[in-house]
């Protein structure tokens, strides 16, 4: 009987794992029936940007974190599919950190290609799974949003492809309670345009602090101040922000900090991360872990340790994206149709002790791009995954952090990056980052704008 592969989410993910079923279907391979079930109306996760917050038309919790006006925070060069060059899509060479439009069009490109929307069940939301009461195999039950009508399905494995940047960490401080003005978490984020003028409290220390900082500031904000809670990023900031340590409470407006200053605060904005959340797995089958380089009681990064018939793709803290998804997608499915031998309990375990052991000796970014990397080779390695040049990817992983920390106003106006695909070096965008108010597709690529210096 043919098997049956149930895929949840089609983001990045879930798109990386349906293109890899069909690249080797159409090689000539046997592959099992996919289903996929994403619970919003179209394909893209995160990069499908929706100005919907809290709850969707459905009363679902909204998936989206992104915002209006994101722009790729790494150098596409460092996320390009090795089957899929950015070449190919927009037919020349272009810059290389992209508007979101940009960067879904791409993904969407490739998803076009192999017409792989043919396998996905949109506004189809997983509700729960859990093993079959018959000892082998899973019960999938699944809800359509238009209709509400659930049903329960029987798949031979379950691939979670669900994200884990949506369900939002929100922590209290003393006096939130009675601030006058909006706190919200950056997963609610849209338009940098609702802050012009205010004097903005942004909690955190990682990328969505960093980026909705610069962001709110470059659309006209007032001052913003940037609270860490364990050490700051440390960046040389343009006038106008400044990192302070951890908030100690507010009261009223007024926000007090560890180093005893004081600041009158308009809006807050809470870039505290987000929680790997997966209430639709039963308990046996769920996972739990921090946001890491190696998450817990995952066999290569995607198998669950005590049963690898259950997969989760994208499960990482992120330098590499879709090319590690790609990479986990390729591996899941040689599992699947046999082509990857999948080793016994004990071998698996001490794999994946000899990675998380690897993982506790790194010591800053370099490493972990390093770490990440050599993950990823670990897994192409296995599969036919086609080749890329994997080490030029981490040269210039370092090459961009080191842009950054010379300025991190400047660091996306950064070109002559290499496709590690094509070989391709990228082009100057028409205006430097900064002063880039428009990011529609159309202005990005076209070179209607003229070319302008950065503050
Ligand atoms: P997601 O994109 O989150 O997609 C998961 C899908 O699963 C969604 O479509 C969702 O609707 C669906 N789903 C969830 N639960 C269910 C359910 N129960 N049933 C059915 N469907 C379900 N990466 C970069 O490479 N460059 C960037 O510049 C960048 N910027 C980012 C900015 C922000 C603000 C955030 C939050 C992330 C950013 N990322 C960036 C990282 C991002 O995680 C990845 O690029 C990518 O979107 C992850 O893909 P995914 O498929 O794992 O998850
Ligand atoms: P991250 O990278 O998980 O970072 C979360 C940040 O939130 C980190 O600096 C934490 O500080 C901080 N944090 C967590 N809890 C608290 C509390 N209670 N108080 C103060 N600060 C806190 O999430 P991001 O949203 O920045 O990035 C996620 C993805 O979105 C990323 O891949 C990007 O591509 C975009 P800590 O250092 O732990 O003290």
């Amino acid at each position: 009987m043919t098997e049956r592969v149930a895929i949840i989410g089609a983001g990045p993910c879930g798109l990386a794992q349906l293109h890899a079923f069909e690249e080797a279907r159409k090689q000539g391979a046997t592959t099992p029936e996919v289903e996929c079930f994403e619970k919003q109306s179209y394909w893209g996760g995160l990069w499908n940007y929706t100005w919907r917050t809290g709850l969707d038309e459905f009363g679902e919790p909204v998936h989206g974190s992104m915002y209006r006006y994101l722009w790729s925070n790494a150098p596409k060069e460092l996320l390009e599919f090795a089957d899929y060059s950015f070449d190919y899509h927009f037919g020349r060479a272009i810059p290389s950190f992209p508007p979101r439009e940009v960067l879904y069009d791409y993904i969407s490109g490739r998803a076009q290609k192999n017409d792989v929307g043919r396998f996905i069940q949109y506004n189809t939301a997983v509700r729960w799974v859990d093993n079959d009461t018959s000892g082998s195999g899973y019960e999938v039950t699944i809800e359509e949003l238009n209709t509400g009508n659930s049903r329960t399905e029987y798949f031979d494995y379950v691939i979670v492809g669900t994200g884990h940047f949506s369900i939002p960490n929100v922590p209290e401080y003393p006096g939130f309670d009675r601030f006058p003005g909006r706190i919200l978490h950056s997963h609610d984020f849209r338009d940098a345009n609702e802050f012009v003028g205010k004097r903005l409290l942004v909690m955190g220390s990682s990328y969505s602090a960093e980026d909705i900082a610069l962001q709110c500031k470059k659309y006209g904000s007032g001052p913003i101040t940037i609270s860490y809670r364990t050490s700051p990023m440390g960046f040389d900031w343009p006038d106008g922000i400044e990192e302070v340590p951890q908030l100690t409470q507010m009261s009223g407006s007024t926000a007090y900090f560890r180093d005893g200053s004081t600041r009158e605060i308009d809006a807050i904005i809470l870039c505290t991360g987000y929680q790997h959340s997966f209430p639709f797995m039963a308990e046996d089958l769920k996972l739990t872990t921090s946001n890491r380089l190696y998450p817990d009681n995952l066999y290569k990064g995607v198998f669950w340790l005590d049963d690898p018939n259950v997969m989760y793709l994208g499960m990482q803290d992120q330098y590499y994206t879709f090319t590690m998804f790609d990479a986990e997608a390729w591996l899941a499915r040689d599992y699947i149709i046999g082509r990857f031998a999948m080793p016994g309990y004990t071998e698996r375990e001490q794999d994946y002790r000899k990675w998380r052991e690897y993982e506790t000796q790194l010591d800053g970014a370099f490493d972990d791009i390093d770490f990440q990397a050599d993950h990823i080779a670990d897994m192409t390695q296995l599969t036919d995954y086609p080749a890329f040049d994997i080490d030029l990817t981490r040269e210039m992983f370092k090459q961009w952090e080191e842009h950054k920390d010379e300025n991190i106003v400047t660091y996306r106006d950064h070109y002559q990056f290499k496709s590690p695909v094509t070989g391709t070096t990228s082009t100057p965008h028409h205006t430097d980052w900064w002063y880039a108010l428009d990011d529609r597709m159309t202005t990005y690529i076209g070179d209607g704008m003229q070319k302008t210096q950065s503050a």
